[in-house]
């Protein structure tokens, strides 16, 4: 697909900057790059927008054909998403069970670290961002343990930037490696060259000004 052209991607960047989720400035990553821009999805703070978002996975998945069982997802900032996520699919006549897991694992009640539904079948792990893939590689490696099967991953942002493997790049991004190499299917909301189509379009206002910082970052730290 051409997804500069995305339409529903593009719907969605508008979303995440109206909404103040993704900005621009200078951030450091986890992987410890230095970036013009940073997506929190912590920041789709009230129930319109964290609505609003739930819609967006969800056509994003229903459209994509990808099978699950269930949605996963992951501590903590995976869990309302998950949450949302399955409220809407409901919604939409597709009512899938739901887990989460907490990342201290109690001793007493319950016990385990894992919650919601029993986790087993084919997995669709619910996250925010995929940058480096240190997330995503935690995620899959519970869901094993748990004796279910990591299927594939829903995110709303794929930076489209560098691994890292002990602290040095690679040369695929984190979506490439869970896909090619881990054999998971991948769905995401939008991608790096949907924020620069984005950004292109709004050349001539106040937001056209990142569009060459952003792909700096991209010749940087970027995957074709
Ligand atoms: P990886 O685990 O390296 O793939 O990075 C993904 C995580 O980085 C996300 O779950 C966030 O905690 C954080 N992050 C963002 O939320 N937004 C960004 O734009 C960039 C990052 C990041 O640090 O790379």
């Amino acid at each position: 697909a051409v997804r500069g052209q995305d339409s529903l991607a593009q719907d969605f960047v508008e979303f995440a900057v109206q909404s103040g989720v993704l900005r621009f400035g200078e951030f450091k990553t986890k992987a410890g790059r230095l970036s013009p821009y940073f997506f929190n999805a912590g920041l789709f703070d009230d129930g319109a927008k964290l609505g609003r978002l739930a819609q967006f996975y969800a056509r994003r998945i229903l459209d994509s054909g990808v099978e699950f069982d269930m949605l996963f997802g992951p501590a903590y900032k995976g869990i309302p998403l998950a949450a949302a996520v399955a409220i809407e699919l409901a919604r939409l006549g597709r009512n899938v069970p739901y887990a989460y897991n907490r990342k201290e694992a109690k001793d007493h009640g319950e016990g385990g670290s894992l919650v919601g539904a029993p986790v087993r079948g084919r997995v669709l792990i619910v996250d925010d961002v995929m940058s480096a893939g240190t997330a995503a590689r935690e995620s899959i490696a519970l869901i094993q343990a748990a004796g279910a099967t990591p299927h594939a991953v829903a995110i709303a942002l794929d930076r489209q930037e560098k691994a890292t493997e002990g602290g040095q790049d690679v040369p695929w991004s984190a979506v490439q490696y869970v896909r090619e190499k881990l054999g998971l299917q991948v769905v995401a909301i939008a991608e790096l060259a949907d924020l620069l189509h984005y950004l292109g379009i709004h050349a001539g206002d106040e937001l056209g000004a990142h569009h060459a910082r952003v792909l700096a970052y991209r010749d940087r730290y970027g995957v074709g």
